[in-house]
């Protein structure tokens, strides 16, 4: 359930109540493909750092462990021991990003395995049962995210099946919803817009999928390769035929100006691996744009990170030490700085939360904006 608190602009903020407890939007999704989030950062992290949902992925949940072992371990939740919402991707992009060989049929992809090459299929049921078996709290539908560019012949026939596929997951996930053994009957369902960037077709999409009555939109087949402001125009054409009492969620983006922007567009929900990979190498997210501790000049540098972040990391660790752990390959080095760029990212929307609410949004987008080009990187 979407409750809509404030609206500034086109920039919303609401309440969405879930069985795992309610997020407040908008919300970075904190990223554990494999329910892990890279950089060894355990759940009792996230926790301290304010993250509110974690994002897994269906496709490789299924090809290790397997979903069904998850299942038996009493489900995503209680497997990696988090009790807040976990939304899980469907499987769909990291087909289509990862996978070898495949084949996009009407019922579904064949493709192989990245672990092992085996051979695998999956459709909408396949998709949804391996998310029931997982339990997340909101299951993604199955989208084939189309490469850019395309064709408009090819985005057409792609967005025809993805809806199809989409009315097949309804289908599935209310048939599975209601089965004795299901570990979450109240799992949710997240409809995803498709269309690149031919904005007749996503409109189109976007008004079929919203009269599906799903529990939140996505858009999907963004940050593919496409320009910065050609992602914000079809922003603003498409997002104002979703529903405005649900929630938004805008795939896989982005940098924190690309969620500035998105924003105040009206999206609720985000994912990215940019700040557990950035900081991996070693990139730290502050407001004056991001440092690289692998330079020399961190050397000696005994402030944090950021004067004046509130993370656990920058309470009581140095530039020096950090970069002196990144240079030495120690685990710790990644590890703190992905607990930086986290809290980075969470802290920032709890500030985008509060500034929508204050009906202050444009000001504080402007100022943090002016303030990521001072970067001294
Ligand atoms: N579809 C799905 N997951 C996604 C995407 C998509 O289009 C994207 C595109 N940026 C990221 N993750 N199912
Ligand atoms: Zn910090």
């Amino acid at each position: 359930m979407y409750r809509l608190i404030e609206q500034d602009g086109r920039a919303k903020s609401g309440e969405f109540t879930t069985v795992h407890g309610t997020i407040q939007t908008p919300v970075f999704m904190n990223v554990g493909t494999a329910a892990a989030i890279k950089g060894a950062v355990s759940t009792m992290d996230l926790n301290a750092i304010g993250t509110q949902v974690e994002l897994s992925n269906t496709y490789h949940l299924h090809v290790r462990p397997g979903d069904k072992v998850v299942k038996k371990m009493g489900g995503l939740h209680k497997f990696m021991v988090w009790d807040k919402p976990i939304l899980t991707d469907s499987g769909g992009f990291q087909v289509f990003s990862l996978a070898g060989l495949r084949k996009i049929k009407e019922e579904g992809v064949y493709f192989n395995s990245h672990i092992d090459g085996r051979k695998i299929f999956m459709g909408p049921e396949e998709s949804m049962q391996i998310q029931s078996n997982l339990a997340s709290t909101i299951a993604m539908a199955f989208d084939e995210c189309p490469p850019h560019p395309a064709t408009r012949e090819y985005m057409q026939d792609s967005v025809d099946r993805t809806t199809r596929w989409l009315e097949r997951c309804k289908k599935e996930m209310n048939r599975l919803n209601q089965l004795e053994d299901t570990i979450n009957k109240k799992q949710m369902l997240f409809g995803i817009n498709q269309g690149g960037t031919f904005e007749d077709i996503r409109i189109e999409h976007a008004k079929r999928i919203s009269d599906m009555d799903l529990d939140g939109y996505a858009l999907g087949g963004l940050a593919v390769g496409e320009s910065h402001e050609e992602m914000y125009r079809i922003l603003d054409e498409t997002v104002p035929y979703l529903p405005l009492h649900k929630p938004v969620y805008l795939m896989g983006v982005g940098t924190p100006a690309n969620i500035l922007e998105a924003v105040d567009r009206g999206v609720d929900f985000f994912d990215c691996v940019y700040p557990t990979r950035n900081g991996r190498h070693g990139h730290a997210y502050t407001n004056m744009g991001k440092l690289n501790l692998m330079n020399a000049k961190y050397e000696l540098d005994d402030r944090p990170i950021e004067e004046g972040c509130g993370c656990p990391v920058c309470a009581h660790y140095s530039r020096a030490y950090i970069r002196h752990l990144l240079k030495a390959k120690e685990m710790l080095g990644m590890r703190l700085m992905v607990l930086h760029n986290l809290y980075f990212y969470n802290h920032m929307m709890e500030e985008i939360r509060e500034a929508i609410r204050n009906k202050n949004y444009k000001e504080y987008k402007k100022q943090k904006l002016e303030g990521f080009v001072r970067s001294d990187m």
